[in-house]
């Protein structure tokens, strides 16, 4: 592709990094196949990347031991005064954090090519949609990001002469001496890596990792943190979550958006196949949602993605068909093992192991092995075009109306299956105290129970009191037109530890649930902490489940609810005087509905 562009200010900022960053050659980058083609024909030259015989026109990688998730503590929201960041993130003022980084990026391109990549997150041209230029020394990042976004020269013809574009400067920090053998995964160490954001100019630098999170800096940089902060100021929202459509049996369409802290299926749920007779899901995204109120007072929401940056491990045909179906071909494995007959396998992908595998670090292994053989955070990059249900409306501009809000959690006991909000203000408060129980995927110990408010704490790029508060702003916009807000949880146990509920499938039933509840089809019963479904409401025809275990999934004890409130006092604490009034008021009515 040609390079520079019409764009003066993108032709400054680009020739401002060459001269900071000292790349031998920059490359601009047009999202063609040609294009991605080279890339993969240079990573395999370079040993960087295994081509899989299983699939076609697929490739795993093995990133270094050091560069296998997200760095949260080296994460930045870097404000010019530390109160805009919140007690949630981390921070560094400004002028001190560039310092730093610009030291660290001085000549750290040495012996590479700088790639620069513009992108679209959202449909080219949609008006949900922004426009983010990505420069980066990783070609794995160019591939990556050919998938998870859409690059292409058509954006630079969007952004014209004065557009306005997401300035995002990715380095792996790995520069390479004249002659010098590279490594397989170039990378910088932990206390070198930095993922920064400076919200007060729309600005991400990124420095030191070469991994998903870290790099791909369109999905959670851009489109969470660096867009969460940009739509409390244009009055929209940019949430984690996943969007589908549920059509019933009549063919009545609904939309609904769900926000999930890690390990709870978020990606399974997003393309859910319905146990239940005639009823059908559609998956629109998995990760991300961008909202808007458009002309009908409605909210409509976009996928700003174009791929899928999936957890592997538990990922099968039994937990999710569809994404199993995804990654049939044209995929990026990382981190996931190699068989012998030239396929990827993971924890949980069969139900027997293969006798013996290279393990995500490269070395034999067999069921007897200690470790396991791929990394528990391993992960594919696959185009949403691939999946079998992805919804005929994913890429419509104006994107899809959405009518249901959902929030959970991984909760081995009190929460019961799934509540109603009485209103939008209780359902904000319901996001807002989200909490899950920490399992071996994530960090900390097994079983800890962590507040996550609207499974944002790692994403919002600004003060979490006023995101609280930019949710209020929003119902009082949408009125009668809001979604229905509700809270679920599939992960309740026994007292002998075994999961109540089956999940996956049959969790459409609650779904049909909150469709009957939307249409005003259908009663529910007033408890203390919500809106919940009559006896005999929740359709579990042709399921086998104990009237004993329903009993349970649907109990409401309110000693075990008021034990809570402590707890909620605590998180709410944090916010100090930025937590809406309308939040303390809620959790007051609470207090008073649990006697
Ligand atoms: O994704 C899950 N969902 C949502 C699906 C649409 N998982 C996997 C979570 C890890 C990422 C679930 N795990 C769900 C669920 O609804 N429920 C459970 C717990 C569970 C696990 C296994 C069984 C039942 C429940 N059953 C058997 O193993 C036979
Ligand atoms: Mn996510």
């Amino acid at each position: 592709m040609k390079s520079g562009s019409r764009n003066e200010k993108l032709n400054t900022w680009v020739k401002e990094v060459a001269d900071l960053c000292r790349p031998d050659s920059i490359t601009w980058c047009d999202g063609s196949k040609a294009e991605y083609g080279r890339m993969m024909a240079l990573m395999l030259e370079r040993g960087m990347a295994v081509p899989l015989k299983k699939r076609p026109n697929s490739f795993l990688f093995r990133t270094d031991p050091s560069d296998v998730a997200r760095v949260e503590d080296r994460t930045y929201i870097s404000t010019r005064s530390q109160e805009e960041a919140g007690p949630t993130n981390n921070w560094v003022h400004p002028d001190e954090l560039k310092k730093t980084m610009r030291g660290l990026y001085q000549g750290c391109m040495k012996g590479r090519t700088m790639y620069v990549i513009p992108f679209s997150m959202g449909p080219i041209g949609s008006p949900i949609a922004k426009i983010g230029v990505e420069l980066t020394d990783s070609p794995y990042v160019v591939c990556n990001m050919h998938i998870m976004t859409r690059v292409s020269a058509k954006v630079l013809d969007v952004l014209g002469e004065k557009g306005e574009f997401i300035p995002c400067l990715h380095s792996i920090g790995a520069p390479l001496a004249p002659g010098q053998k590279d490594a397989l995964w170039p990378c910088a160490p932990i206390e070198k890596k930095y993922i920064s954001h400076f919200p007060e100019e729309n600005l991400i630098w990124s420095y030191g990792s070469g991994y998903g999170g870290n790099a791909l800096l369109g999905k959670k940089c851009l489109a969470l943190r660096i867009a969460s902060n940009m739509a409390r100021h244009e009055g929209w929202m940019a949430e984690h979550m996943l969007i589908l459509r549920l059509t019933s049996p009549e063919g009545k369409r609904y939309h609904i958006a769900a926000a999930f802290p890690s390990a709870c299926g978020k990606t399974n749920l997003a393309m859910m196949q319905p146990s239940i007779k005639g009823w059908k899901c559609e998956c629109i995204g998995d990760d991300i949602a961008w909202m808007k109120v458009r002309g009908d007072n409605r909210l409509h929401a976009i996928n700003p993605e174009a791929g899928f940056f999936g957890v592997a491990p538990g990922t099968s045909y039994g937990t999710n068909p569809m994404a199993m179906d995804t990654l049939k071909k044209d995929v990026i494995f990382t981190n996931c093992a190699l068989t012998d007959d030239g396929d990827v396998w993971w924890e949980g992908m069969t139900d027997d192991s293969p006798a013996h595998a290279i393990d995500w670090k490269g070395r034999d292994w067999t069921p007897a092995s200690k470790d396991d053989a791929a990394h528990a955070n391993a992960r594919f990059t696959a185009p949403a075009s691939q999946c079998p249900i992805i919804c005929p409306d994913w890429e419509n501009p104006e994107g899809v109306a959405i009518d249901i809000f959902i929030f959970g959690g991984r909760r081995s006991s009190v929460v019961p299956l799934v509540t109603e909000a009485y209103s939008w203000d209780h359902g904000v408060f319901m996001g807002a105290t989200a909490a899950s129980e920490t399992t071996s995927a994530n960090i900390g110990a097994v079983g800890n129970l962590r507040r996550d408010p609207f499974a944002m704490k790692p994403f919002c790029g600004y003060h979490m009191g006023d995101y609280f508060t930019h949710w209020f702003t929003m119902g009082d916009t949408l009125g009668a037109k809001a979604p229905k807000i509700f809270y679920v949880n599939w992960f309740r146990k026994s007292p002998e530890g075994r999961f109540l509920w089956p999940g996956f499938s049959d969790n459409s039933r609650m779904l049909k649930w909150m469709c009957q509840r939307v249409d005003g089809k259908i009663g529910a019963k007033e408890t203390p902490i919500g809106l919940m479904p009559k006896e005999g409401d929740l359709d579990l025809s042709g399921l086998d489940i104990s009237s004993g275990n329903m009993k349970a999934l649907m109990n409401v004890d309110l000693k075990e609810w008021k034990a809570e409130v402590p707890d909620i006092e605590k998180h709410f604490a944090l916010f100090g005087s930025r937590l809406p009034e309308r939040l303390k008021k809620q959790l007051e009515e609470f207090r008073k509905r649990l006697g």
